[in-house]
Formats: structure tokens, C-alpha cells, sequence
């Protein structure tokens, strides 16, 4: 049997997991997880990359054998080398300030709505076209011969070969999701030197060989090829949807974030489209993710956090006796995106908003919840109208999936039944990706008909009317 080896680094936790394929079984099991804690340095929140880069290396000396090690990360973030190839500083958080201001200042050179005709990206403050823009003129980008976003530069250390993965490339604003190339015209007007960019590498080509350094560091015995796979987390997450043959679905990826929307064979580029701030990116074998960003568990995350980490399950279990919708927020608002006080800042959106402020911790849980499947309920409800698609399922992958309560009112708010799992996606969308390009399994189609049948999955039938939320929503948007 062989073993597929997947990197996967999310913006809470990073983890090596072990993929184990046999003619009729897939068995996934952690070989090693660490933190992911970002830095805040004088200079900003900085990802501590040399930290992460050591869980990797853990991570392959844990997981003992590899036939093919693939690696995905959260999406636009990168390092600058220099001409040596050194790193230069700590890869920018992309929820670092630096971008404040900055997207209109690009909007003076291309217009925000040629911007999405052209690449069909969502305005979010930390898209890479702007992180560019807004280290224009830094002596670090002033040095730098080359930029590799985050799965790459790993990738590079990995094995001293540097290129630039597709579907993470479509997440910087500057690939044109109809010719899936370089979006030439946007980066020759806003003065973006192609060349710092690798060349672009497709899910499946492979990446190089594990350094003997890495080698001999990790124990592993050589040669261990890295094989491209959907380096962005959400590709290989969306890659490992377990919907089965015709079946008309919408995925819902939650973790930090969460990424609610339909995989399609085309970008949607309507000026509708851009209103509704939907994004294109790409996924595998040149589909498109059509979805919304969503705050996600990410405004649970810092509560917690802010609360001295009480135990999870013991507050959800409190959340759930809470009565329902008495507080919403938008939690697709960008003002939920930088760290810190988030139950004030909540209690603040309830307060302006005229809504009961949400004061215990099982209160503003309660609160967030709420929100979230109300969000999910919009991005869906608006992606099936703008993508002239409809669907009768919706699917739930991540680590929101053991969350059952959110899982529940997702499927309560939608008007439709939610299949949850399996939790850890984008790792076996890493390994997935792996094991077709060593011909051990078929198209996407077969990789998903694979998951359905071996991984646990759990059903959840909508309860009673969505007027309700209906309602809710309509509430939020008079606010
Ligand atoms: P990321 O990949 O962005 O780091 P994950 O997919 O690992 O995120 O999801 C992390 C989130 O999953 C946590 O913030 C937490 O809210 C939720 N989660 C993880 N484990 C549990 C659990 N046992 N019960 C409820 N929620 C959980
Ligand atoms: C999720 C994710 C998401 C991006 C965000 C920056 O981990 O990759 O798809 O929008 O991080």
C-alpha cells in the first residue's frame, strides 16, 4: 500500500497527514500537528515561517515512509528571496494593516470593475495585487528576485526547486481566470514585475526531490518526489467534496474562514457578480470556485482565545440552550478581519445595530453561530441565483464539521439537507491529487465517489421554516 504524504497548513494549525490507498479503502491518520501563531513584531503580524517549516520537517520524520509528499497552505500570503535564494523577513500576515488604504489607490490605475472583468477576484484588503501594492516601495521587495507564496516557498526548501502553483496564483489578483495565465495586462499597469514569479505549476506535475539535508534530517528514505497538488487549502478542500455522481451541490469549506459557494466549469464576471463581491478562483482541472469569504470560526477562534480557552465542547453544548437569532452579525464584514477584542467588537456591531447585546460566552457563541449559518444561507442563496445554478445539497468539509450545532443551523437556514465531513479536506485533497498523478485513482469524479464511499459523513435535515431566517437576513440588511 502506499503512502501519500499531505502538508497541510491552516491559518489556526498546521499538520502532516499520512494517506493510505487500497483498491476499495482510504485511511487517513495525523502524523503531526503544531500551532500556526503568527508574530506580532514591530513591524507588523508576521507568520513565523521558520516555525512552521519545522512542524513540516517533524511532520515527515513522524509520518516514517513517503512514496510523495504534497503540501497546501492558507492562500496569498508569499516570502521574497533574494538573489542567493535567502528569505527575506517573515512572510506579512495577510491580517497585518499594511493594506489599509491601499486598494484605492490601485483603483486610480485600473478601475475596481476592470480589475474583476479581468480577475475575477473579490475585493478583500489582503489580495496579493494589493499586499504588492502596498510594499511597493519597501527595501525588501526592492531586493527581491523572487516571490513564492507560502506552499511554494516550503516546496522550495523542500527541494531547491522553485515554481508557482495555479490555483494558490489565481488567489493573488493577478491571473485571468479565462486564459488561467498571467493576467498581463493588469500586472504591466500596475507595474507588477512578472519575473519575480516562478513558473506556473499545475495540480499533479511533479516538484522535485526531497533534499538529501531533508532527507537525512527526517529519516526518510530517498528518493521522495513532492508533487504539485491544489497548494491553496481551499482547492484541495473543494478537490475532496464527497458529492456523488450528478448530484447538484454547494460546499461550504470552514475553518478559519469559511468559503461558501459552487464549483463551475467558468468564471462568473457579471457586474452583479462583483456587486455581490464573489470570487473566481481556480481549482483543479480548471474548474472555478465560485464562493464568498465568510469570517468564519475565525470570530469563535478569538473569543475563545480572548476567554483563557475554555472547553469547546462544553460552551457549544451551553450555545445550543441559548434561544435562537436574537443577535446577528454580518460576519462577511471585513471589520471582523484584523485579531483582538473580538467580543466587544461583536457586542459593539449588536449594540449599533439596535440588537440584544450578547454578554456570556455561550451568548455571543450563540451569536457567532447564528451569524455564520445566516451567512452561509446568503452566499448560497446568492451564488445558486448569480451562477444561474441551482442545487439540492450542501456540503460541509473542515474542521467546522465537528461543530454539529453549526452544521445543524446551516442546514436549518439554507432549507437544505447538510452532508458534514470528512474534516480535514484539504488534506485528503492533497493526497487524492498525489495518488492520480501516480495513476492509482481516476478523474475528479472517481476521487469523490472514492471519499463518499470511505469517509464518515454525517446528514443533517433542515428543521422547521427558513422564514425565519429569512427574516434575520432581511433585519441585517437594513442595519
Ligand atoms: P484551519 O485549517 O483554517 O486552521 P480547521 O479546518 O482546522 O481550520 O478548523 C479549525 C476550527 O474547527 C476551530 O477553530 C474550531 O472552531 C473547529 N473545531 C475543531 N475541532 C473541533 C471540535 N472538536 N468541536 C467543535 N469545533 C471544532
Ligand atoms: C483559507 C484561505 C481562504 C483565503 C484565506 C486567506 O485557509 O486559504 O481560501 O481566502 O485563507
Amino acid at each position: 500500500m502506499k503512502s501519500y504524504v499531505a502538508v497541510d497548513l491552516g491559518a489556526s494549525s498546521g499538520r502532516v497527514m499520512v494517506g493510505r490507498l487500497g483498491p476499495d479503502s482510504l485511511d487517513l491518520t495525523e502524523a503531526h500537528r503544531f500551532p500556526n501563531r503568527p508574530v506580532r513584531t514591530p513591524e507588523g503580524l508576521r507568520w513565523d515561517i521558520l516555525s512552521l517549516y519545522a512542524g513540516v520537517l517533524d511532520g515527515l520524520r513522524a509520518a516514517g515512509q513517503a512514496d510523495s509528499v504534497g503540501i497546501d497552505s492558507w492562500a496569498v500570503d508569499y516570502g521574497l528571496l533574494d538573489a542567493d535564494g535567502a528569505l527575506l523577513g517573515n512572510p506579512v500576515h495577510y491580517r497585518d494593516a499594511r493594506t489599509e488604504g491601499v486598494a484605492e489607490k490601485v483603483w486610480a490605475t485600473v478601475p475596481a470593475d476592470e480589475l474583476y472583468a479581468r480577475t475575477g477576484l473579490q475585493y478583500a484588503p489582503f489580495n496579493t495585487l494589493y499586499q504588492l501594492a502596498a510594499a511597493r516601495s519597501s527595501a525588501q521587495l526592492a531586493h527581491a528576485e523572487r516571490l513564492l507564496l507560502i506552499p511554494d516557498l516550503l516546496s522550495y526548501w523542500l527541494t531547491g526547486r522553485a515554481g508557482t502553483e495555479l490555483t494558490n496564483a489565481s488567489t493573488t489578483q493577478l491571473i485571468d481566470p479565462r486564459t488561467r495565465d498571467w493576467s498581463y495586462d493588469v500586472t504591466s499597469r500596475l507595474g507588477i514585475d512578472l519575473t519575480l514569479f516562478a513558473p506556473l505549476r499545475r495540480p499533479g506535475d511533479p516538484a522535485g526531490l526531497l533534499r538529501p539535508e531533508v532527507l537525512e534530517e527526517t529519516g526518510l528514505t530517498g528518493p521522495v518526489p513532492v508533487t504539485t497538488v491544489g497548494s491553496h487549502d481551499t482547492a484541495s478542500a473543494v478537490a475532496a467534496v464527497p458529492a456523488t455522481g450528478g448530484e447538484r451541490f454547494a460546499y461550504i469549506c470552514t475553518g478559519t474562514w469559511s468559503l461558501a459557494g459552487l464549483e463551475l466549469d467558468a468564471p462568473v464576471l457579471t457586474e452583479a457578480s462583483r456587486a455581490a463581491n464573489f470570487t473566481n478562483e481556480l481549482g483543479l482541472d480548471g474548474t472555478v470556485r465560485y464562493l464568498r469569504n465568510i469570517m468564519g470560526l475565525w470570530l469563535l477562534q478569538e473569543c475563545v482565545r480572548s476567554w483563557g480557552n475554555p472547553d469547546l465542547a462544553t460552551l457549544l453544548g451551553e450555545a445550543a440552550d441559548v434561544p435562537p437569532l436574537r443577535s446577528v452579525v454580518d460576519a462577511g464584514d471585513a471589520a471582523f478581519l484584523a485579531p483582538g477584542r473580538m467580543p466587544a467588537r461583536i457586542a459593539d456591531a449588536c449594540r449599533d445595530a439596535g440588537l440584544p447585546v450578547p454578554e456570556s460566552p455561550a451568548e455571543v457563541t450563540r451569536c457567532i453561530l447564528d451569524s455564520l449559518a445566516l451567512a452561509h444561507r446568503r452566499a448560497i442563496t446568492e451564488a445558486q441565483a448569480l451562477a444561474d445554478r441551482p442545487v439540492d445539497v450542501v456540503h460541509i468539509v473542515g474542521g467546522g464539521t465537528r461543530n454539529a450545532l453549526l452544521c445543524q443551523l446551516t442546514a436549518d437556514a439554507c432549507g437544505l439537507p447538510v452532508v458534514a465531513g470528512p474534516p480535514e479536506a484539504a488534506a485528503l485533497g492533497n493526497v487524492l491529487v498525489q495518488a492520480r498523478a501516480d495513476g492509482l485513482v481516476g478523474d475528479r469524479a472517481a476521487m469523490r465517489e472514492l471519499l463518499a464511499r470511505t469517509q464518515p459523513l454525517t446528514r443533517y435535515e433542515p428543521r422547521g421554516s427558513t422564514a425565519v431566517w429569512q427574516a434575520a437576513e432581511e433585519r441585517l440588511a437594513r442595519q
